[in-house]
């Protein structure tokens, strides 16, 4: 197969012809090029060949990896990381105290907000006061039952953030129990420093404002909402 095309190419144009040891030499030199080009250039394209093919194959791995390395996490997991539970008491002392008074969350969480009251004094709430807001679905649990108002006179506390138009009731506790449970839930989307305040005039003085209502780390406080 050599052969043929060596000698199509040079023999006619004089190297066999002119053979002198310079140009039998130089013919020697241009015939080894030849049969190296010859026999490399299939080594080449068979290797050219086998690197596209591998290329292809290696290609078509990566796509299907890509298309399966990536589960969407599922919805419950993203439930799970967003609701946050709150636990707050009232206790009976010479005042009335929620304890504790400040707690933080995160934006984008649900809250579920736990109040367990001690306290057996009613203090008679203002008219829209008594009514629940700012919760999922208008309502919170009282002792297991879900209520969107109470009756004004059977109340004693509420946790209100006017900013965020919540308002969640307290009643006080019935005659012959130890406590009650008020749970609310409910979202925050805003971040920022939230002032709550108990809208019951649950203090001291003419007016029920004064005491507690007028000392902070009683009937007040902040929530944080982080970023
Ligand atoms: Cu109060």
């Amino acid at each position: 197969m050599v052969r043929p095309f060596l000698r199509r190419e040079h023999d006619p144009r004089g190297c066999v012809a002119l053979r002198s040891p310079r140009t039998q030499k130089g013919c020697d030199r241009m015939a080894r090029n030849v049969v190296f080009r010859s026999r490399l250039l299939p080594g080449v394209l068979a290797f050219g060949a086998f690197a596209a093919f591998a290329g292809l194959i290696a290609g078509c791995g990566a796509l299907t990896t890509t298309s399966t390395a990536t589960p969407a996490p599922s919805a419950a997991t993203q439930t799970a990381a967003k609701t946050v539970h709150v636990n707050l008491s009232v206790l009976n002392g010479n005042w009335p105290q929620f304890t504790p008074t400040d707690f933080t969350v995160s934006k984008g969480e649900t809250v579920v907000l736990t109040i367990t009251s001690f306290d057996p004094g009613t203090s008679t709430l203002p008219a829209n006061f008594a009514k629940v807001s700012g919760t999922v679905g208008g309502t919170e649990m009282i002792n297991g039952t879900a209520v969107s108002q109470i009756t004004p006179n059977l109340g004693a506390h509420t946790l209100t953030i006017p900013a965020l138009g919540l308002n969640v009731v307290v009643p006080a506790v019935a005659v012959g129990q130890k406590s009650v449970t008020v749970q609310a839930t409910f979202q925050v989307t805003k971040s920022g420093s939230f002032v709550w305040q108990c809208m019951a005039p649950c203090g001291t003085g003419p007016s029920g404002w004064s005491g507690p209502m007028a000392e902070k780390g009683y009937m007040s406080g902040t929530m944080t909402v982080l970023n």
